[in-house]
């Protein structure tokens, strides 16, 4: 453990800050205290992260290799301090140099390196395996710009780049002399070399990969785990104006270019994949510069690679790094001389795979021409990789040629990635219940029924450190002081605090926790955007990204019925309501951001309508992002968590709320349905079609939109206002989201779950005018969201996937 007290921290503190801007504190600008603070941590870190790396080389720990395009890390200031355990010990001693920690932290720029769920999962994982002593790795891509900058103009969502680098990362340490070259283009040269074949890739273009190294501490363990993002440079950099000829300075400047696009952005998308050339580069770059530094230490520490599969795990975060499968064959082969069944057996003991979506048009493929023209050997890897898997298909299903072309690795002038992964790894999970039986009897049936042995379920989780610690102290130590800080370690105790879930004092505390948290919201929504809301009202939250499947626009439609309702009938008793949104759409989704300007055309009308202002406020919040996340979660008094059943693989904001004493209302999608098991139907608000009758629907058909909006006048009411003017003078403006529920038919059935999920909400009223009632079900929820952390989800993942040996040093 550090061993600091306030005293030798604020002599560190101005001494650092001396040394850095040459000057005293007292003429410091915000920014330079923020630096000083961030690099007086990371020296302090230093030390413990070095002895880790020492001691899994000595004891020659097995080790876990997390490969993922995305991780969405948000702040590290204040989470680091947290697992260093010395937060508040230095906001104390800040605070006597008359410095705020909290406005130092809120200066960080968030690291924006993720779309969404897949990428905040990442991040989460990250801490447990930390927390709990796992030789655990993070491996990815340091995008130079990460998911784009929301502006809300007029509106509608406008992108801006994320320029997150601009004033530096103090967290990060780039390791020049751990750089790898990956190889692209060029052909393949095959000889005989004593009856066995070589081959040489020749004429290629390489590519330099830096590693930047990012410390990730752990809580209270003095481990520090290493996250290593690759960023991608031109081979030589030095540039010699004089000897260029026009044509060749003229070609080295496009090739610095071509190299740098690699690691430049974060694709902006989010179950939905396009064939483009740049991502797959992206995909090879990390997975090939990750392998050739993962086999280079195994080799420096005295590793055979014969046993590499007992030393070494590799995850594969959804399809984006399935590359890894035959890039760890080549190595094997074309550099090592393994025999090809010895480095298959090698490479499927050492890969696991979690399938993330079941979204079809998620699904990678890649055009088998661009696929062979950029990795020309890798390409002739998968195709032997391929022809072998088929051939044993045939061995089984001979004759049944439908079968086996639907199952085939490459196809119809595709690579279909998830075939490969699941090919070439020992393991295939998803990520809850509902969405692993979804994945073994209907998406990937064919697989399932041919490797029944190496599907499993992994229900996600969320780390309790950075999601209860971090982002609601008051309600951290109202547990400590009910149930003790054993939680702290061990998450599952928190199902102590059930039994105070009838004691009146306790439920009062926690009504005046949450208020203090709506407080805060508040005020952060009022100097964002001027909007007051009521800290008294019902805060009713659905934060994530905007997504037809996940049905932002049936809270829409709702809040428009309930509009209409009040101003027909003022004396309506309702308990009022502020809804909140936050989310990003994908910049080319055109009825996503339509949504988004549908929720501010309403949010507009209502915020201005005097009828209506005790009873209704809507807000849209700008750049939802981990950092807002943190500010939100606690706050919510609702968590909408209301995606077509079948459709949201797992969702981890669920879980995220419950563990804030948020109540939630949701269709039984994903982990929802564990959670109504954990907490039991009185403590949920459940609505809409289940998984049977959605399935039923798309094997047999028989919806139709048009009956249900007609023989309902609320719905004819508020599906008409989208095109009559209502809600935008332009009655073009929402004419997308009419025909999505009506002219197409209702895609995910929101117009069919519409009855329901208003009889949910009136349920949800009715219970929260009961104030001891209400702070009963938070309870129930807090004390069984331990479940939810990521600790449990790691453990699972340690144990039955990557059989890691490792310590549970701080059990
Ligand atoms: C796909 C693509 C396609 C190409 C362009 C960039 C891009 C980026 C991400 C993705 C994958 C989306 C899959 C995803 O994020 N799934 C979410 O994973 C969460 C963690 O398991 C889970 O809680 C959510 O339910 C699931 O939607």
């Amino acid at each position: 453990m550090l061993k600091i007290n306030k005293e030798t921290f604020k002599k560190d503190y101005e001494k650092k800050f001396l040394e850095m801007h040459g000057t005293e504190l007292a003429f410091a600008s915000e920014q330079s205290k923020y630096e000083t603070l961030g690099v007086l941590v990371r020296d302090y870190v230093a030390g413990m992260w070095l002895s880790t790396t020492k001691s899994y080389n000595e004891n020659n720990e097995k080790q876990v290799y997390y490969f993922s395009m995305e991780f969405l890390l948000g702040r590290l200031l204040g989470n680091t301090l947290l697992n260093l355990g010395i937060r508040d010990m230095c906001k104390e001693a800040l605070a006597e140099l008359n410095i705020s920690l909290d406005s130092l932290e809120e200066l960080e720029q968030d690291q924006g390196l993720g779309n969404g769920g897949l990428g905040r999962l990442a991040a989460c994982f990250l801490d447990s395996m930390a927390s709990l002593g796992i030789p655990g790795n993070g491996c990815g891509i340091r995008y130079k710009y990460g998911f784009f900058e929301q502006k809300i103009i007029d509106g509608s969502q406008i992108e801006a780049p994320d320029n997150w680098l601009r004033s530096g990362n103090v967290w990060e340490i780039r390791k020049a002399d751990k750089a790898e070259i990956v190889r692209f283009g060029g052909e393949v040269k095959v000889e005989d070399i004593n009856g066995r074949l070589a081959f040489t890739h020749i004429n290629y273009e390489p590519v330099l990969a830096i590693p930047y190294d990012t410390p990730v501490v752990g809580y209270e363990n003095d481990v520090v785990n290493t996250l290593r993002l690759w960023s991608a440079e031109p081979v030589s950099n030095e540039f010699d104006f004089s000897s260029f000829s026009r044509g060749d300075f003229l070609k080295a400047i496009e090739y610095k270019n071509s190299v740098e696009a690699i690691s430049q952005v974060l694709y902006p998308e989010d179950s939905f994949y396009e064939g483009k050339m740049l991502r797959l580069k992206q995909q090879y770059f990390f997975v090939s510069a990750g392998l050739q530094s993962i086999i280079r230490h195994y080799k420096s520490n005295g590793g055979n690679l014969k046993g590499l599969d007992e030393k070494v795990a590799i995850h594969i975060n959804d399809t984006h790094p399935t590359l890894i499968i035959p890039e760890l064959m080549r190595i094997l082969m074309d550099d090592e001389g393994f025999a090809w069944e010895d480095a298959w057996r090698i490479t499927k003991n050492i890969c696991a795979y979690t399938n993330h979506t079941i979204l079809s048009e998620a699904l990678e493929k890649w055009p088998v021409d661009m696929f062979r023209k950029l990795l020309p050997r890798i390409y002739m890897i998968v195709e032997e990789i391929n022809s072998r898997f088929c051939q044993n298909l045939w061995n089984k299903y001979t004759g049944q040629w439908d079968k086996i072309h639907r199952m085939a690795i490459i196809a119809d002038g595709y690579v279909k990635m998830a075939h490969l992964a699941i090919a070439g790894s020992h393991s295939v999970n998803g990520v809850a219940k509902l969405h692993t039986e979804i994945l073994k009897k209907q998406e990937m049936s064919d697989f399932y029924y041919y490797y029944p042995r190496k599907f499993n379920n992994k229900t996600n989780g969320i780390t309790h450190r950075r999601w209860l610690l971090k982002a609601n102290p008051e309600l951290t130590n109202l547990l400590k002081e009910t149930i003790g800080p054993s939680f702290i370690k061990h998450p599952m105790d928190m199902e102590a605090f059930e039994r105070f879930s009838n004691n009146k004092s306790v439920q009062e505390k926690l009504h005046d926790i949450k208020r203090n948290n709506k407080v805060n919201l508040a005020e952060i929504i009022r100097s964002n955007q001027g909007i007051i809301i009521d800290p008294d009202s019902i805060f009713d939250v659905q934060v994530k990204r905007i997504h037809a499947y996940k049905r932002q626009t049936l809270n829409a439609l709702r809040i428009m019925d309930l509009y209409n309702e009040i101003i027909e009938n003022p004396n309506l008793d309702i308990v009022p309501r502020t809804f909140i949104f936050a989310g990003k759409a994908a910049p080319g989704y055109f009825l996503a951001k339509k949504t988004i300007e549908l929720i501010n055309a309403i949010a507009e009308k209502i915020n201005t309508d005097p009828r209506v202002q005790n009873k209704l406020k809507v807000v849209f919040m700008e750049n939802y992002k981990v950092s807002l996340a943190e500010h939100i979660v606690p706050a919510a008094d609702v968590s909408e968590q209301i995606s077509t059943t079948t459709k949201e693989a797992s969702g981890t904001s669920n879980m995220k709320f419950m563990m804030n004493g948020g109540l939630t209302m949701a269709t039984l999608d994903g982990a929802n349905v564990e959670i109504r098991d954990e907490v039991g139907d009185d403590n949920i608000f459940i609505f809409g079609l289940n998984e049977r009758e959605i399935l039923d629907y798309y094997k047999h058909g028989g919806y139709n939109a048009w009956e249900v909006c007609n023989n309902d006048p609320r719905l004819r009411r508020i599906t008409n206002d989208l095109i009559n003017g209502y809600y935008s003078p332009d009655r073009e403006k929402f004419k997308t989201i009419y025909e999505h529920l009506l002219t197409y038919n209702d895609e995910f059935f929101v117009l069919k779950d519409f009855d329901s999920y208003l009889k949910a909400q009136d349920r949800l009223d009715k219970a929260y005018r009961d104030k001891h009632h209400w702070q009963k079900m938070a309870a129930v929820n807090i004390a069984h969201s331990g479940i939810f952390s990521s600790d449990r989800t790691i453990q699972e993942y340690a144990t039955g996937i990557w059989g890691s040996e490792f310590l549970y040093k701080n059990l």
